[in-house]
């Protein structure tokens, strides 16, 4: 028999195609426009041999192994439910009673599933927090740097992640658009919650035939895809900042700053402008300065720069730009440039950053909530960057300074992760590694063996999507979606929700954990809720019985173009900007006062450590840029057949110009060898002429797959990447920031494990 059920993910919505227990297809939502490939990988996920049968102890752990034992050399040993869960509830309460609630590691930072209520990070955090606190990581891996940075100088996060200036704007009003980053395809394919519709390419196409001209600033030239029709600019990676300040020395050169705009709107014009004309340290910022920087022609920075200042131009950056060292900086200097181009908050101008970063950006919409678990307090009250996590691992009792405060760093006894892959996100894997291996016991709830839960000592194993019954829901997309369960539980997976649920149990606190509802009654309750916010907004939803069985509710389409800051460029007086001067500050007093070298009160080219411009260079002398994947979600569907389709032999395939390989005589399709100090991984090389030469590029997310000897055989980029916070203000992650050297691998090509379960002893 053969049943469709609706279900959602990351990177679409569909039916999934069940028969006899199995889920053998899946068909796209009809609603959507442009439905991706990724979700032919849903099937492949769900009925893997990687996944987590039962719940394992690793041996090492079960002889009383603790605090500095190698984690993810061990094999696991299978327990049954109620030990695992009666072991983790008394290792939990030991932990807490000898060295404090914040010695609980619990941030667990990660994109989960679709679903919003079995979303696996928000019920670990609903548990420890109610169980008295753990330490927390605030911000995020995409726009860490930008989301601290922004608040200051603009006053909202909106203009990365909030309600943007939309396409249809874009569309009738803007001549130029002007990408960091381009705007790529790939990135689209996915939306956190659930992509509902992907309304991005018919959006792109449609600013295309309305005229726009586009340029790509970026080392990759398929940053745009080819219907663009863009003009390509390679420059050199992490030297956007240079080339923007270039840019406003050939405006003001030519007397085209809007001067009345700067005046009116913005505070720090007067400490700005004798930086960009060099009267502040003997360097002016002229084009020929840049074009040593970035390697892009100083004719082409002038005649980018007098088309910007001529035409109406809407100036984004992709999130990555500020995912570097000093990331901060392009951000903020392409704020300053849209300053003087005088756009903020005119139809079809200023500066948005992520409009090639994720499905939904610029896509017009009502501002409604999306439908979510309410977030608990942490009593703990501790909270890191997020991307500082190894950082944390290594210095207990030392203080770590961010964005103006000292944080104390707590002594991490136990590690707890459900719903993320800190070995697919966090940067110098090796390094994190040995952090980890400081703590006593670490927990990994998931359903496959990734690399997390081969290097935890209890690993439980969580039911996929398809198992349960869910609501997917995205600030940026128009439909909410019912996700029904497909297929019962596969071996002994469970719902994450459940598991704590038995550990709130065992502890005294399950009724504060469940408020006494169950799935059902969660479900009804969620989406009720959400209807009462929708409805306060003036949206009528239909109640949640209609809403289960059309398996959908489609959000109204607003009937007037959103332009951000509008109010604000209309009259600053009467609707000032969230920031101590309620301008745009091109000086911020408060980041000045932070005293960081690093990072000033204005916006300044600052030389990261590892840039084809540095020292080390010479010894690696190519950047490696790691970039979001086109087969996948990060490390989710890595198993999937369109991931493993683009394998080249079994390994991550590595982008590199053909002139690179001619210097180190590889060829396409073989397999090479990647390294630096940090670490070295396998990847297959990929010739293309749309790489810039000294720049190679390899997607993140293939699972790491260490060796005894280290070498990952089969091409995390991450094993290399560079564990630095942006600068003291954001401490955000700065993987783009990387060197490498390439050459040929010799040696007899080792197999991939990490697509096979681990070692697994008879239970004890
Ligand atoms: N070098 C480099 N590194 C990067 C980036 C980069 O550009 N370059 N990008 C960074 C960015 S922007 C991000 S957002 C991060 C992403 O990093 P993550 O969000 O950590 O990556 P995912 O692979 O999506 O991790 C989600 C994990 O949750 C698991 N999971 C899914 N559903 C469930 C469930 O129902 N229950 C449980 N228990 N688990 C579940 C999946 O199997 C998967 O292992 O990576 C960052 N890392
Ligand atoms: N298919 C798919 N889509 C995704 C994701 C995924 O895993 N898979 N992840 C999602 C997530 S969590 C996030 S945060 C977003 C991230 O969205 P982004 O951060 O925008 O994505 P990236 O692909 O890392 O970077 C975009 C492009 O920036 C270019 N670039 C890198 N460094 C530089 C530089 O220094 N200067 C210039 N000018 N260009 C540079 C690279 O060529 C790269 O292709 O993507 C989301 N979309
Ligand atoms: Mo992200």
């Amino acid at each position: 028999m053969t049943e469709l059920k609706p279900h959602s993910a990351h990177w679409g919505a569909f039916e999934a195609v069940v028969e006899n227990g199995r889920v053998t297809g899946v068909r796209p939502f009809a609603r959507d426009p442009n439905p991706g490939a990724l979700i032919q990988s849903v099937p492949d996920a769900v009925h893997s041999r990687v996944r987590i049968d039962r719940p394992y102890v690793r041996s090492g752990w079960l002889k009383g192994e603790r605090r500095g034992s190698l984690r993810g050399s061990d094999a696991f040993v299978p327990v049954p439910w109620d030990q695992a869960i009666r072991l983790v509830a008394e290792e939990t309460q030991r932990v807490r009673g000898a060295f404090g609630h914040a010695s609980i590691m619990g941030g667990s930072y990660g994109w989960s599933s679709a679903g919003r209520f079995h979303h696996a990070k928000s019920q670990l955090q609903r548990f420890l927090g109610l169980g008295g606190g753990y330490t927390t990581q605030v911000t995020n891996y995409s726009y860490g740097a930008g989301m601290t940075l922004m608040p200051h100088i603009v006053g909202t996060n909106d203009i990365m992640q909030g309600q943007v200036t939309d396409w249809p704007s874009i569309a009738k009003h803007t001549k130029l658009m002007f990408c960091l980053g381009g705007l790529p395809l790939k990135n689209a394919l996915v939306t956190a919650g659930g992509a509902g519709a992907h309304e991005y390419v018919p959006w792109l196409k449609q600013v295309a035939e309305a005229g726009v001209r586009f340029v790509n600033v970026s080392p990759f030239k398929g940053d745009t895809p080819d219907f663009l029709d863009a003009e390509w600019v390679p420059i050199r990676p992490n030297t956007d900042t240079a080339l923007l300040l270039g840019m406003a020395h050939v405006l003001l050169a030519a007397g085209l700053e809007d001067r009345s705009f700067l005046a009116t709107h913005c505070t720090g014009w007067d400490k700005l402008r004798p930086y960009i004309l060099g009267d502040a340290d003997g360097v002016p910022k002229t084009p020929e300065w840049a074009s040593a920087v970035t390697e892009v022609p100083a004719a082409t920075i002038r005649r980018l720069a007098l088309e910007a200042g001529a035409a109406p131009t809407m100036l984004t950056a992709t999130w990555s730009i500020q995912r570097a060292e000093h990331g901060e900086q392009p951000w903020w200097m392409l704020v300053a440039l849209a300053a003087m181009l005088g756009g903020i908050g005119q139809p079809g101008q200023g500066v948005v950053f992520g409009y090639g970063s994720l499905n939904g950006m610029g896509t017009p919409r009502w501002e409604l909530p999306s439908v979510s678990l309410p977030a608990t307090r942490n009593p703990a009250g501790v909270a890191i960057p997020v991307s500082r996590v190894t950082e944390l691992l290594e210095r207990p009792g030392e203080v770590m300074q961010y964005n103006g405060r000292d944080i104390p760093l707590p002594d991490i006894r136990m590690i707890w992760w459900a719903g993320g892959n800190p070995f697919h996100h966090h940067q110098d894997l090796n390094r994190l590694l040995r952090g980890w291996c400081r703590a006593d016991t670490v927990v990994v709830q998931e359903p496959w063996w990734t690399a997390p839960a081969r290097h935890a000592d209890i690993v439980l194993p969580a039911t996929t999507t398809l198992e349960r019954n869910d609501i997917g829901s995205s600030s940026r997309d128009r439909f909410v979606r019912a996700m029904h369960q497909a297929i019962p539980p596969l071996a002994q997976a469970r719902n994450d929700h459940d598991m704590l649920a038995d550990m709130a149990d065992a502890l005294g606190f399950r009724d504060r954990f469940t408020e006494q509802r169950d799935e059902a009654a969660w479900l009804r309750h969620l989406y009720e809720r959400w209807r009462a916010a929708c409805a306060r907004q003036g949206f009528e939803a239909p109640d949640f019985d209609r809403f289960w069985t059309e398996g959908f509710v489609e959000t109204p389409r607003p009937d007037q173009d959103f332009v951000l800051f509008s109010d604000f460029a209309r009259d600053p007086a009467a609707h000032p900007l969230n920031t101590p001067s309620g301008k745009v500050e091109l000086f911020s007093e408060t980041i000045a006062s932070f005293g960081y070298a690093e990072i000033g009160g204005h916006p300044e080219w600052h030389a990261p450590r590892e840039y084809l411009g540095a020292e080390q260079a010479r010894r690696f002398p190519l950047h490696l840029l790691s970039y979001q994947p086109a087969t996948r979600l990060h490390g989710q569907l890595d198993q999937g057949r369109v991931a493993q389709a683009s394998k080249v032999q079994g390994r991550e395939p590595m982008l590199m110009h053909p002139d690179d390989a001619a210097a180190r005589g590889l060829s396409d399709g073989a397999v090479v060898r990647m390294f630096n100090d940090r670490g070295a991984v396998l990847a297959g090389l990929k010739l293309s002429e749309g790489i810039r030469p000294g720049v190679v590029a390899m997607a993140t997310g293939a699972w790491w797959d260490p060796g005894e000897d280290g070498l990952d055989r089969h091409g995390n980029p991450n094993v290399l990447t560079q564990d630095v916070g942006t600068s003291r203000l954001g401490q955000g992650c700065a993987a783009q920031s990387c060197l490498v050297e390439v050459v040929a691998f010799d040696g007899p090509l080792p197999a991939v494990a990490v697509l096979q379960p681990p070692q697994i002893l008879e239970p004890a």
